[in-house]
């Protein structure tokens, strides 16, 4: 009776999480894109130039389509600020197309990690109209200190602890046994591809609503004291899980918050096989301790 338990808490627990971040597989993309999107991304090839098209400026105002939605500009007036000078010409000299006259790019308020990126690398690569380059996206973030992960702090007070009963045990590692994101086959930048391609929210809403199931049931779990680093380590990685996915709602507006969130959950994948080892070797470790009951019973 007792097997019969343990196996029923011994299921597959945020695989499908791995299988999110990990560059291996990339249903939604067609064939011919899945190539480069998977290529361990030379400097010169950033798998976001699947996902945003940099080379289309519908209005001829010399700033690409994407661009005009990164500074917020009109795709469809050369002049959005209506100060003289185009769009195009603003952003490639440092001003911001959005106020008129001489207001510089870097006095805008909370300009997003993008905004940040194209004016770092201009400065740095003398191009006026820098593309979305992999390896000086990792230089730009590494230069701010954004790319050295670790996990969120959890305090005691956080948690609702309970005493070690076998049942709570079981109740804790079941739960975290059904604990996983919905298996669409849509990986992280195919899912902004969906967002910036086809202003399709859908099917990210759904994994969001996912995310957000599974970190308030690890929220309010009863969580026996034996199990607290297991507790810490999976609460720490289903917030920074929302981390990531929160920055695709930006995904039109942000490609570089999408590298960052990309770069965070690869990072998280080697978490999440952590918590795995931890758990299963919980689990082995119950499984004894039942076998050698019985022994002694028998
Ligand atoms: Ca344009
Ligand atoms: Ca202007």
């Amino acid at each position: 009776m007792k097997k019969i338990l343990l196996s029923s808490i011994s299921g597959v627990a945020l695989i499908a999480l791995l299988l999110f971040f990990s560059s291996k597989r990339h249903n939604a993309l067609p064939s011919n894109q899945q190539a480069s999107v998977v290529s361990a991304v030379p400097s010169e090839h950033s798998p976001l130039s699947e996902v945003y098209n940099f080379s289309t400026d519908g209005d001829g105002d010399g700033l690409s389509d994407a661009k005009e939605v990164i500074y917020g500009t009109d795709p469809h007036s050369q002049d959005t600020d209506h100060d003289g000078f185009s769009d195009g010409e603003e952003v490639r000299a440092g001003y911001d197309p959005l106020v008129p006259g001489k207001a510089r790019l870097q006095e805008r308020k909370n300009p997003s990690l993008s905004i940040q990126y194209f004016s770092w690398a201009q400065a740095k690569t003398k191009d006026p109209d820098p593309q979305l380059d992999s390896s000086l996206i990792e230089e730009f973030l590494d230069q701010k200190n954004m790319l050295s992960f670790s996990l969120p702090f959890i305090s005691d007070n956080e948690i609702a602890f309970v005493n070690d009963d076998p049942q709570k045990i079981k109740d804790y590692l079941t739960m975290t046994a059904s604990l996983k994101l919905p298996d669409r086959g849509s990986p992280f930048l195919a899912l902004a591809r969906d967002v910036v391609q086809n202003s399709n929210f859908t099917t990210l809403q759904y994994v969001t609503d996912q995310v957000n199931k599974a970190l308030g049931s690890l929220e309010k779990a009863d969580v026996p004291a034996s199990l607290k680093e297991l507790h810490r380590h999976y609460l720490g990685i289903w917030r920074m899980v929302k981390e990531s996915f929160d920055s695709l709602t930006r995904a039109q507006s942000d490609p570089v918050g999408v590298f960052l969130g990309q770069k965070r959950g690869e990072w998280l994948a080697k978490e999440i096989a952590r918590a795995e080892e931890e758990r299963a070797k919980i689990i082995s470790d119950l499984r004894l301790q039942v076998l050698k009951g019985e022994t002694q019973n028998n």
